[in-house]
């Protein structure tokens, strides 16, 4: 598991560089095709469940599970680019949402809290974890900044199975006194929203947006529970992820 983590984390850093105005995702989904199969692997998004592409690639008010196509990227967009690769037999699966050139503050916002949002929840998770610590500090944290969460789309155990049974909200529940033991591993997904965070789908069956067209954004990891909290699996031998360049995107505006 951490040696695929660390195989997804370098295919989203590449992803992440190709990101600008102009670039279509369609680009991008070939990119994340070849470098999961150079890295000896395969993007298991592709044909799961029948979707049709190698990575999803959601852009402004599309929540998740965006197809890639042949319209590219604007000035202004924000994309999440979410990787899952199958290597040596486990699954490790991690999303960044990147900025698309110079973008509004308000979008800004939106992205450094729902990144804060996945690294509070991270530091909640000490040596007793439970299922509803998680939702609990990524909610605390979208009320003060006034953003919706999304309940209808949540993180999932992950191993040798894309979705094992286990089930991560993001929004709190106190029912969910659901103990991580060691050894668990699990994504935590959060999608935040400028606006209402209830969630439509495209006639396509596949993308998910803001009902009411507000934007949206999300970062995930892939983790597994030590003995003193989570540990990230999604980062590169050196500890590296997408997430650090839109940190520093977002520090240096
Ligand atoms: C309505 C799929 C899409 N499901 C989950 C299939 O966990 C994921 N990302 O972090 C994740 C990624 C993909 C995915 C890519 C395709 N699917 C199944 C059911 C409904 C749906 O969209
Ligand atoms: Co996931």
């Amino acid at each position: 598991m951490r040696r695929t983590g660390a195989a997804a984390a370098e295919i989203l850093l590449r992803a992440g560089g190709l990101v600008g105005p102009g670039v279509t995702t369609d680009e991008i989904d070939r990119l994340v095709h070849d470098l999961s199969v150079e890295a000896g692997g395969y993007p298991s998004p592709l044909n799961y469940r029948g979707y049709p592409k190698s990575v999803c690639t959601s852009v402004n008010e599309v929540i998740c599970h965006g197809i890639p196509d042949s319209r590219p990227l604007c000035d202004g967009d924000i994309v999440n680019i979410d990787v899952t690769l199958y290597r040596e037999g486990v699954h490790g699966d991690t999303s960044t949402t990147f900025l698309v050139g110079d973008v509004a503050p308000e979008s800004v916002k939106l992205v450094q809290v729902t990144l804060e949002s996945l690294d509070l929840a991270i530091a909640a998770l000490g040596p007793d974890a439970m299922v509803r610590d998680i939702g609990r500090a990524i909610e605390s944290h979208a009320m003060k900044h006034r953003l919706g969460v999304v309940r209808e789309f949540i993180g999932h155990g992950v191993g040798t199975e894309f979705h094992s049974g286990l089930q991560i909200p993001h929004y709190h529940d106190r029912r969910l006194a659901i103990p991580l033991s060691y050894g668990t591993t699990f994504t935590i997904e959060p999608m935040l929203t400028l606006g209402s965070p209830e969630a439509a789908m495209w006639d396509d069956e596949w993308t998910a947006v803001t009902i009411d067209g507000s934007r949206t954004a999300q970062f995930e990891h892939t983790l597994v529970m030590g003995e003193g909290g989570a540990e990230r699996l999604t980062v590169t031998e050196a500890g590296e992820c997408a997430h650090d360049l839109v940190r520093a995107a977002v520090v240096s505006l």
